[in-house]
């Protein structure tokens, strides 16, 4: 079973203020350079959708209340969601803020139609949090995930085993995870564009297609996933990025955007219980070309500052003179545990700094305290 929140954060703020009910909501960065988050469905009849620029979200639909969001409030309410799944379905994988995988193969001796599972949840959403999801339901995780879209907002759909290929042959090979424009323009030229077609087509077009994932996207397009449904996938990265106001054009300013967004990175690093070994810089310049660069230290980082020195030791081997659009700091290779790979008394203060830093942020918000620039 797959489970995703309708319009998720527009919905939140409709909940919390119900004069916005039935009206346009667009959530999203709200400056000249922003984009859409989300928006209610009654704004997507005026073709906005999430990832769209704010400035064309304004003007398709010039009176719809435009809100800045409030992350912390919809994490407060995922949390609830994901309670809520896990008090009715026994594993439960979430997939992101508003959407996760439930394996409820079996519950049939439970609740008589494993269908009653799917609707006892959208009643218990509805009821205990007023909000509407969309549930789908089927032999696996890719058909669960693609039935749960069929149908929304508020809607249920269930694909049996016998329906599969009836079910998924008409729908559009855009349709699958991982397919977007590059792959459905290169599947155009063989005459592909249904799913039906991709299970059938010829072997080696696909391989020229997909390459080495040939097989695996042709058996998701004979609707064959064998992927189990896993209670926790530990992240393999956690990181942060920024596009901004204006572009950047020397080292100066980007070296102050790496400061702070080597401190967003390292409280979530920490947050979350971890520490890595690669830091990854991505870069974003004036004209849209992206480019990355990775450097991996000795020993295990997780502190602001480890983070904030590799970032700017990497920002010394790239272009930034041509206008820099948008940054972002990544740590990989990622081990449990906060810890430093400096001297031992330096690591320790280090440490304290930022556990001091990280418990002002849990408790008043990440704004409370920023760096100065001098500092590192
Ligand atoms: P989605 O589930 O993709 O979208 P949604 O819940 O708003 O709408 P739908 O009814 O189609 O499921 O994403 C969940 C939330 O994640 C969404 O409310 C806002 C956030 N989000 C972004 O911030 N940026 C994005 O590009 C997307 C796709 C989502
Ligand atoms: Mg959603």
């Amino acid at each position: 079973m797959h489970i995703d929140m309708d319009a998720f954060f527009a919905s939140v703020e409709q909940l919390d203020n119900p004069e916005l009910k039935g009206k346009p909501v667009i959530v999203g960065g709200l400056s000249c350079r922003g984009v859409v988050s989300t928006c209610s469905y009654e704004a997507r009849k005026y073709g906005v959708h999430s990832a769209m620029a704010m400035m064309e979200a304004r003007r398709l639909c010039p009176n719809a209340e435009f809100l800045p969001g409030r992350m912390w409030r919809y994490k407060e309410v995922s949390q609830r969601i994901m309670r809520i799944f896990q008090e009715e379905a026994p594993v439960v994988e979430q997939l992101s803020i508003d959407e996760a995988f439930l394996d409820v193969s079996g519950m049939e001796l439970l609740a008589k139609d494993v269908r009653n599972v799917g609707w006892r949840i959208k009643e218990r959403i509805k009821t205990e949090l007023g909000l509407t999801c969309s549930v789908g339901l089927a032999p696996n995780k890719f058909l669960a995930k693609m039935a749960s879209e069929l149908q929304k907002p508020d809607g249920f759909t269930v694909i049996r085993h016998e329906e599969v290929g009836s079910f998924i042959a008409p729908l559009p090979v855009t349709k699958i995870f991982g397919i977007g424009t590059a792959a459905k323009q290169s599947l155009q030229q063989f005459g592909i564009t249904t799913i039906g077609q991709l299970a059938q087509a010829d072997k080696a077009v696909v391989r020229k297609v997909f390459g080495k994932n040939a097989d695996k996207v042709q058996l998701l397009a004979m609707g064959v996933d064998n992927r189990e449904v896993v209670p926790e996938t530990p992240p393999k990265s956690i990181g942060r990025e920024t596009t901004f106001e204006k572009d950047l054009f020397t080292f100066e300013e980007c070296k102050a955007a790496l400061l702070e967004l080597s401190g967003q990175t390292g409280f979530r690093l920490r947050n979350k219980g971890y520490s890595g070994r690669t830091l990854t810089l991505k870069m974003k310049s004036a004209d849209f070309k992206i480019i990355t660069r990775s450097i991996s230290s000795e020993g295990d980082i997780s502190c602001d500052e480890e983070i904030f020195s590799l970032a700017v030791k990497l920002l010394q081997e790239v272009n930034y003179k041509n206008g820099v659009r948008l940054l972002g700091v990544t740590v990989s290779n990622l081990s449990d545990g906060s810890c430093g790979s400096l001297g031992f008394e330096e690591n320790t203060r280090l440490l304290q700094r930022n556990a001091t830093v990280d418990a002002l942020k849990k408790r008043f918000g990440e704004k409370i305290i920023q760096r100065g620039g001098r500092q590192c």
